[in-house]
C-alpha cells in the first residue's frame, strides 16, 4: 500500500470510528427533549385547515398548519371518551376511563395520588407545568407549576387558581393563556428539561370571539353540512339527543341574538347571557356594537324555519371560527418564541383538543357521540430530531397512547400498566407497521347528562364500525367506506351478518384486554 493510500485508509477508519462513537454517546447521553403539549377545547379537525375540510379552507390556521408542515399530521385519531375531563384524565394517565376512574365530567374529582405522566417526567428531571384549562375538579398534582382556570372559566377577565391564590385577570382569555405560557418560559429553570401543558378554553361554547375578531367572519357564508337537516332515520339515540343548532341553542348565550332594535332596547334580549357579566361596561358596549346590526337584521326580516336554521348555523360557524382564529395566533405566538430563542430544535410540540366537535353535521354542535366528527381528536406533532418534515400518519391512534409516546421519545420506560402504547415508530419511519393495532375501544357513560347522549361503548376498525347503546341494548353499525357521514346504520340488515360478528369479537376482544368488567 503507497503512503498516500495509507494515510488514507486511516483517515477513512478514524472518521468512521468517531460517528460510530458519537451516534452512540448521542443514544446514550442523548439530550432529553422538552415538551410542549398544546391542547384547545372542542377544536374539530374540520377547522384545522391542515386537515382540507371545506370549511377550514374559507377560515383558515395557517399557524397550527405549520406544526404538520414541520412535523406529522396524524389522519386517524381518536379519543377514547370523547368529553373534556375523561379525554384530560386518558391523557395524563395513558389508561381508559374505567381504569382511571375519571369516565363522566362532574361525578367526582380526577384522582390525583395515582400515576401520571407528569409525575413520571418530573421525577426524571423535568420541570413541568400546567396553564389554562384543567377542568378535572381537582389540584393538579406532578406539576411545578400550575395556573389554572376556575372550572370551565370565563372567556372575559377569568378568574385562575394557583397553589397560593385566586385572582382575576383582565383580558381575552386565550391571549391571557398564551402570556402566562411565554412568562413561564422565559422564567424556568435553563438547566432542566421541561414539560408544559397549555391548556385553552376556546373554542369551547359559547364562543366569544376577541373584540379583534367579532367582525371577521361576520359576511362568510359557511358550507352548510349535507345532513344538517338529518332526520334520524334508522338511528335510535341520535333522535334523541338535545345538541341541535336550530332547536337546542340558546338564543340569547350561544347565538348572541342580544339587544336587536337599538343599544337601549331590551324587547329582543333572549336570556341567558351571563357571559356579559364578566364583561366590563366598555366591553359590553363594544360587543354590542358589533352584533347589533347583525341581530336587527335577523329580527326584521321575513324567513321560513329552514332559512332561520341556516341562519343560525350561520352565527354559529362565524363565532366558533373567530375563536379559532385567536388559537391560531396564540400557537403561531409560541412557535416564533421557540425560534427566537433556539429552542425548536430539542422540542416536541403538540397541538390537539381534547376531543372533536360537530360543526353542524347531523345539525349538531357538541361531543360525546361515536360518530367521527366527535370521536376524532385533531393531532399535529412536531420534533425535528425523529420526524421528517410533511409526515401524514395512517395509523389508528388514540389519546392513550400519547403518555406512552412521550416517555418512549424521552427515552423513559413506560410502565406496564398504561393501556395506550407509543406511536414514536409511526411518527419515526413515516409507516405504519404491520403489527401496528387494527382497532379501537371506545366507551362513553355521561347518561342522564347534558345534550341527553345515551351511554354507548364501540369498535372502530378501518372500514367498519359497531355501536352499542348498551342501556337499551341497541347497535349500530356503520360501512364507512360506503357511508362515510354515518347515516345509514346497517346492523341487523342484509349482508352485514359476518362483518357484525367479526365486529363483535373484535368489541369482546378490546374489553378483555383493557378489563372492562362493568358499564
Ligand atoms: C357545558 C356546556 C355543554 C358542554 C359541557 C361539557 N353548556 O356544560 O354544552 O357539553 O359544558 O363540555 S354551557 O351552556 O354551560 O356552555 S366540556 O368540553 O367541558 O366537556
Ligand atoms: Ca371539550
Amino acid at each position: 500500500m503507497s503512503k498516500k493510500r495509507k494515510i488514507q485508509s486511516i483517515l477513512f477508519l478514524w472518521s468512521a470510528w468517531s460517528m460510530f462513537a458519537y451516534s452512540h454517546v448521542q443514544e446514550g447521553t442523548q439530550q432529553r427533549p422538552n415538551i410542549i403539549f398544546i391542547m384547545s377545547d372542542d377544536h374539530a379537525e374540520q377547522a384545522i385547515s391542515a386537515y382540507g375540510h371545506p370549511v377550514s379552507q374559507i377560515a383558515p390556521t395557517p399557524q397550527i398548519d405549520r406544526i404538520a408542515e414541520n412535523g406529522a399530521i396524524f389522519l386517524n385519531n381518536y379519543c377514547g371518551n370523547s368529553i373534556c375531563g375523561p379525554s384530560r384524565a386518558a391523557v395524563l394517565t395513558g389508561k381508559h376511563s374505567h381504569k382511571n376512574g375519571f369516565m363522566r365530567n362532574g361525578n367526582k374529582g380526577f384522582d390525583g395520588s395515582q400515576q401520571t405522566l407528569s409525575k413520571i417526567l418530573q421525577k426524571n428531571g423535568y420541570e413541568t407545568a400546567v396553564i389554562g384549562k384543567w377542568h378535572l375538579i381537582s389540584k393538579p398534582t406532578g406539576f411545578d407549576h400550575w395556573e389554572i382556570l376556575n372550572d370551565q372559566g370565563d372567556y372575559y377577565n377569568p378568574y385562575f387558581i394557583t397553589e397560593q391564590d385566586t385572582v382575576r385577570h383582565m383580558g381575552y382569555v386565550t391571549d391571557l393563556i398564551t402570556n402566562m405560557t411565554k412568562a413561564w418560559l422565559d422564567g424556568r429553570d435553563n438547566n432542566k428539561p421541561f414539560f408544559l401543558m397549555m391548556h385553552h378554553k376556546a373554542a369551547h361554547r359559547n364562543w366569544v370571539p376577541a373584540e379583534r375578531h367579532y367582525k371577521l367572519y361576520e359576511s362568510t357564508s359557511f358550507p352548510v353540512p349535507e345532513n344538517y337537516f338529518d332526520n334520524y332515520e334508522g338511528r335510535y339515540a341520535a333522535s334523541k339527543q338535545e345538541m341541535n343548532i336550530y332547536k337546542d341553542m340558546y338564543e340569547g348565550h350561544d347565538l348572541k341574538m342580544v339587544a336587536g332594535v337599538d343599544s337601549d332596547s331590551l324587547l329582543y334580549d333572549p336570556w341567558p347571557h351571563a357571559f356579559l357579566e364578566t364583561m366590563t361596561p366598555s366591553e359590553q358596549n363594544t360587543f354590542f356594537a358589533a352584533y347589533r346590526d347583525r341581530n336587527n337584521d335577523f329580527y326584521t326580516t321575513a324567513r321560513t324555519e329552514r332559512e332561520r336554521a341556516i341562519w343560525k348555523y350561520q352565527r354559529y360557524m362565524q363565532d366558533y371560527m373567530a375563536t379559532v382564529k385567536s388559537l391560531d395566533e396564540s400557537v403561531g405566538e409560541i412557535l416564533d418564541y421557540l425560534k427566537a430563542t433556539g429552542l425548536d430544535k430539542n422540542t416536541i410540540v403538540i397541538y390537539t383538543s381534547d376531543q372533536g366537535f360537530y360543526l353542524g353535521e347531523h345539525g349538531w354542535f357538541d361531543k360525546r357521540f361515536m360518530y367521527e366528527e366527535s370521536f376524532g381528536m385533531p393531532l399535529l406533532m412536531s420534533y425535528p430530531q425523529y420526524i421528517k418534515p410533511g409526515t401524514k400518519v395512517e395509523g389508528l391512534t388514540q389519546n392513550i397512547d400519547f403518555a406512552p409516546t412521550l416517555l418512549d421519545m424521552c427515552h423513559i420506560e413506560i410502565p406496564d400498566d398504561m393501556q395506550g402504547v407509543s406511536f414514536k415508530k409511526l411518527v419515526e419511519n413515516n409507516k405504519t407497521p404491520r403489527d401496528w393495532r387494527k382497532s379501537l375501544y371506545y366507551h362513553y357513560y355521561e347518561f342522564p347528562g347534558f345534550h341527553s347522549v345515551r351511554a354507548h361503548y364501540g369498535v372502530k376498525m378501518k372500514r367498519y364500525k359497531l355501536m352499542h347503546f348498551y342501556k337499551e341494548d341497541i347497535w349500530e353499525l356503520y360501512d364507512l367506506k360506503n357511508d362515510p357521514t354515518e347515516m345509514n346504520n346497517i346492523y341487523g340488515k342484509m349482508g352485514a351478518k359476518k362483518v357484525t360478528k367479526k365486529l363483535k369479537n373484535e368489541l369482546r376482544h378490546l374489553r378483555e384486554q383493557y378489563e372492562v368488567d362493568e358499564d
